[in-house]
């Protein structure tokens, strides 16, 4: 492999110490303003080669963060950032520079722009495509409160206005008429290559010279009139207003929403950029600024290797050489690899197994389909609805398709659920991968609710394996299709226990748990990866003399209540653990059984409880959380009263 060498500029970081508020930034001469980026890029590579976090995306607007600063009177004037994964310079020029090192640990400072952090961050932010809304929510809100002056600015990329939520607060805003000013930062990357008919269109318009001319000619008043004739350019000096919006509306679809659109620009000239910035607060209204940007500009790796840099977990900020976050060798893979190996294995023996992915073909391992089949293979950009509605036409013509979306990103895409697949009874198969807590992403990114959203939707088969083995087997028993329903299939981030994994294909009965320890003090019941910290748990009561029973439920809908009935009938006490919350999840569901069964058995249930869980590794979360191996350990004692 060839290694490119990043050079550390030698007398780093002068101009930076001295900022630390937007305050400071304005009294640096907009001369040095490129140092300052340069200094500002140097901070970000040198902090996140040695405490992960997303990287790419925010070298990309180093030049944007220093220009929206310089120009805007934050944090009066509301700064409204998408995804929010671009946000640490941004974060590093409002005061956070010295805890900047703390970034997604335990207790320190957030991945993402959040509003309990700082009053500089005007909108709380992880998923994608929320940033117009709420800046037109904002600047409407600044006209009903009669705050003229304050000025709502939203950083949208290409990847996140491929979502349809975007779409829709365009076509609100347009007709609103609201001052709003939409910067689309197009790097023509979401984390895997941009997709689509939006990305092509935003490459056309950026590489088109004649629209661009043409552009630049109507914008400044239809100059070149000499070739008419007298009457024609009185008429066209006329109308030339309606005529230009005629022309733009044709040829812009920002223009078309009633945005005025200006661009592409270079957006990595800093300067240049702060006197469009400074033209553009002056122009009432709403108005989109296009901006072409590169992913992981200015550090050489990870603008070659965009994907891998988005988030590249430690890497060596000389080479650019990451230290591989993957599963120890001799281990097991990642359950999302497993997913990814699985589904081409069975798409080769079943023909009409189709793969959906809205955006994160390297996320969740399909782009190994997709690199295989590509007929077969869909990644539908930023769009969790469509996936679901799109899975559904496809099941509802006898595909059989995999859609796989993160536990997170699925609660965008209820209603579809419910009201194309689950009431028409479509066989589509949903894998939710990192369902749990996923640890440094955050509450934004946590996949807890899942379980619970799933199991109150009629028809829908819910499942979650504790190991690889088990995911391969559910999703080879879901593509046999015998119930003729929806089924869904969670699974955690990051590696699991199995590393013999690949396994010849068994069914798995549905809805039947199974018995992994016979025991006579306790009954523990398990959905997911909470079984691996059960077994553990059940080893170290062994050794302080309490029988633990360990029961793998596996599906939390169909309950297998026959199981429950002799778990109840044998035990006294009985725990159910899940990482997912605890009310209307696995426990409850269990609760429920008891209820309609007059159980009176002493329960404990473990699970998430009613808050938002922050950042932090995994582990940190889960002990947080008491459900862990301690955790359980721990609840056993207290319900058998030892
Ligand atoms: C609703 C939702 N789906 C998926 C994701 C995962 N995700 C995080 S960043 C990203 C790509 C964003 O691309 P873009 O908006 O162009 O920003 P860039 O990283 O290129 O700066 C995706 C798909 C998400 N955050 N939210």
């Amino acid at each position: 492999m060839h290694i490119f060498f990043h050079k550390m500029d030698e007398v780093k970081g002068r101009l930076l110490e001295k900022i630390n508020s937007p305050a400071d930034l304005k009294k640096i001469k907009l001369n040095q303003l490129p140092e300052v980026c340069n200094d500002l890029r140097n901070f970000i590579i040198d902090v996140v080669s040695t405490n992960p976090g997303h990287f790419g995306a925010s070298l990309g607007v180093v030049e944007l963060t220093v220009a929206l600063h310089y120009v805007y009177n934050t944090p009066y004037d509301l700064l409204v950032w998408d995804v929010g994964h671009q946000a640490y310079g941004h974060k590093i020029l409002t005061g956070r520079r010295d805890i900047f090192k703390t970034n997604r640990k335990y207790k320190g400072i957030s991945g993402f722009p959040k509003r309990a952090e700082s009053e500089f961050d005007a909108f709380g932010v992880g998923h994608a495509s929320t940033s117009v809304s709420a800046a037109l929510g904002m600047a409407v809100a600044s006209k009903l409160n009669g705050d003229k002056e304050r000025k709502v600015v939203a950083v949208i990329g290409d990847g996140a206005m491929t979502g349809g939520m975007a779409f829709e607060a365009l076509n609100n805003a347009g007709a609103n008429k609201s001052d709003l000013l939409v910067i689309l930062n197009d790097n023509n990357m979401a984390i895997d290559p941009n997709v689509g008919g939006i990305s092509q269109y935003l490459l056309n318009i950026s590489k088109s010279h004649t629209y661009n001319r043409f552009k630049t000619d109507v914008w400044e008043g239809l100059g070149k009139l000499d070739g008419f004739g007298k009457k024609t350019r009185r008429f066209l000096q006329k109308n030339q207003h309606a005529l230009k919006n005629m022309l733009l509306k044709q040829n812009n679809l920002f223009e078309a929403f009633d945005f005025r659109y200006f661009g592409p620009i270079d957006g990595h000239d800093v300067i240049y950029l702060t006197k469009v910035l400074n033209d553009l607060k002056d122009i009432p209204g709403p108005k989109l600024l296009h901006i072409i940007t590169k992913k992981g500009k200015g550090f050489k790796q990870a603008e070659i290797n965009q994907t891998k840099f988005h988030a590249p977990g430690i890497f060596d900020k000389i080479t650019g050489e990451i230290y591989s976050c993957d599963c120890p060798v001799d281990q097991a893979p990642k359950f999302q690899n497993v997913f990814g190996e699985t589904l081409v294995e069975l798409a080769e023996q079943n023909e009409k197994i189709v793969g959906i992915t809205p955006a994160m073909p390297s996320g969740c391992s399909m782009n190994l389909m997709i690199d295989k089949m590509p007929d077969r293979a869909f990644d539908v950009g930023i769009a969790e609805q469509h996936a679901v509605t799109f899975s559904a036409g496809l099941a509802a013509q006898g595909m059989i398709p995999f859609c796989n979306i993160y536990s997170t990103f699925m609660q965008r895409a209820y209603d579809q659920i419910v009201h194309d697949v689950a009431i028409q009874k479509l066989p589509v198969i949903f894998c939710l991968d990192r369902g749990g807590l996923v640890g440094e992403d955050g509450p934004t990114h946590h996949g807890v609710f899942d379980i619970a959203y799933m199991r109150s939707i009629p028809n829908m088969i819910v499942s979650a394996p504790m190991d690889e083995i088990e995911l391969r087997n559910l999703m080879y028993t879901a593509q046999l299709n015998e119930k003729n329903m929806p089924f869904s299939i969670r699974y955690p981030r990051g590696c699991g226990i199995k590393p013999k994994w690949k396994q010849p294909f068994e069914k798995i009965e549905i809805g039947k748990g199974r018995v992994l320890s016979e025991g006579n003090d306790v009954a523990i019941l398990t959905i997911g990866k909470s079984g691996i910290f059960a077994e553990r748990a059940v080893k170290s009561l062994f050794l302080k003399n309490i029988s633990a029973a360990h029961y793998d439920m596996r599906f939390v809908k169909p309950l297998d209540t026959e199981l429950l009935t002799l778990v109840f009938k044998k035990f006294k006490t009985v725990i159910t653990v899940e990482d997912g919350v605890i009310q209307g999840g696995f426990g409850s569901a269990v609760l429920e059984f008891m209820a309609q069964n007059n159980f009176t058995t002493k329960i404990n249930l473990l699970g998430i409880p009613d808050k938002f869980i922050e950042h932090g590794t995994p582990e940190d979360l889960y002990k947080e959380c008491g459900i862990d191996t301690n955790g359980i350990i721990n609840s056993v004692l207290q319900v058998l009263g030892k």
